[in-house]
């Protein structure tokens, strides 16, 4: 470590750890990067990302990689009963569909390129507010700076009992990465855009809902949903009759899910009263996990990594506890909003009527963490 250089210590090697360490090296820390599993790697299919993480990736240098594979499509059309309520083609808002492992692998190459170290088999059981981590292994190490970066289930906010309100919701999600078979989907139904998102929905006689998002070429994402009441709609492997018998026009892509076993997750929000502790900042599902329906999580978890390394670079080191202080004053109401807006759509099912993405669903998408004027450009 370079004299005088200052040290932050994160725990959890996900998209809000991985855009923190990258964004810290690039202001100058020293990084260290902790991550429970074995190897590193991502869970789970496709993502959506929107122009305020893509700005973040454009200040990490990981665009040209990011774009490599990741497409934005025509449109993103709303369906009920197979009838289109909605396409909406987003004029003038970035956006980009992608696989979860691809942008994983470019927030990694980012954080290794910009010097930080980050390490697979590490798990962090807590952190204290002075500035100190302590690991499974029993080791602890000092940091200027200590970010919890460990998802829904944080050890680093556990540790601190600081007291948090959990939301859950009744509906829940199983999600996929097939192959697109778009030849095959052209000819069941050819008038159909298949490089569209298309959110099928199905209220009536049963709730049932297939987001379908083409992530690149080769590779849909595709994500099942349905009340955790229903027992066979929440079933994985997924119910293969079933979802064909109301989904016809998905046929050879619901028969691809069908193979691999899923995880069906329940939509939660979690609130904390505070993000942060001394020289303790969370972020992340750490923070503030929300339900998917704006598709913001991981999208605001890497615009408030990136305003994290810049409030906490820009603060002296015995400012650091009230530099992040008012960061959370300043940052947080946006989340804060994207929280409540993804929880009263995925708790009123108001989506299914199409044009989604207008006003206040569209104030997260738009927001630019990277631009100095941010908080006069988007004050409510
Ligand atoms: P995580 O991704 O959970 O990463 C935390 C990391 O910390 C993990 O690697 C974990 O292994 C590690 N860890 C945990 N405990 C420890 C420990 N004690 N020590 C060390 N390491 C530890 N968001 C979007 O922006 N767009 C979408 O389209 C989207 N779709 C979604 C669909 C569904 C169904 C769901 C449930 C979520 C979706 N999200 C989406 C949300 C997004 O997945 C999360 O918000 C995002 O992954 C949060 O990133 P994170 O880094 O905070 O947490
Ligand atoms: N958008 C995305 C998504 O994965 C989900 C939702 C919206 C990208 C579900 O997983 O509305 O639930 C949603």
């Amino acid at each position: 470590m370079a004299t005088g250089q200052r040290h932050a210590e994160i725990s959890g090697g996900g998209f809000a750890g991985l855009t923190a360490a990258a964004a810290l090296a690039r202001m100058g820390w020293s990084v260290r990067v902790h991550e429970r599993a074995a190897d590193l790697r991502t869970e789970g299919a496709g993502i959506v990302l929107w122009n305020n993480s893509l700005q973040v990736i454009d200040k990490l240098g990981g665009t040209h990689d990011l774009m490599s594979r990741s497409m934005t499509p025509p449109a993103y059309e709303t369906r009920m009963n197979n009838v289109i309520q909605s396409q909406e083609t987003l004029d003038g808002i970035r956006w980009r569909t992608l696989t979860r492992s691809h942008l994983h692998q470019t927030l990694l190459f980012a954080a290794r390129e910009a010097g930080a170290e980050v390490v697979a088999g590490s798990e962090v059981v807590s952190a204290t507010p002075e500035g100190r981590i302590t690991f499974a292994n029993g080791d602890s190490a000092e940091a200027d700076l200590i970010v919890g970066a460990d998802g829904v289930g944080s050890a680093v906010r556990d540790s601190l009992g600081v007291p948090l309100e959990r939301q859950r919701s009744g509906d829940g999600i199983t999600r996929f990465l097939v192959p697109r078979r778009k030849a095959e989907l052209q000819e069941l139904e050819p008038e159909t855009e298949w490089d569209n998102v298309i959110d099928f929905w199905n209220l009536e006689p049963r709730v049932l809902r297939v987001l379908y998002t083409p992530a690149n070429k080769d590779e849909l994402y595709i994500a099942l949903m349905s009340p955790a009441a229903d027992a066979d709609g929440s079933r994985v492997p997924i119910d293969l009759d079933l979802w064909t018998s109301v989904f016809p026009q998905l046929a050879p892509v619901l028969a691809d899910a069908a193979k691999t076993p899923g995880k069906y997750y329940g939509y939660q929000t979690t609130r904390l009263q505070s993000w942060t502790h001394g020289k303790i900042a969370l972020i992340g599902d750490a923070a503030h996990a929300m339900c998917p329906a704006l598709a913001q999580g991981a999208g605001t978890a890497m615009q408030n990594a990136w305003t994290l390394a810049e409030a906490a670079t820009a603060a002296g080191s015995g400012e650091l506890p009230a530099a992040l202080t008012e960061w959370e004053r300043l940052e947080r109401p946006y989340t804060d909003r994207a929280q409540d807006r993804s929880q009263w759509y995925a708790d009123t099912r108001e989506m299914s009527k199409g044009g989604q993405f207008v006003g206040e669903s569209v104030e997260t998408a738009c927001y630019n963490p990277t631009d100095p004027n941010r908080h006069e450009v988007h004050a409510l």
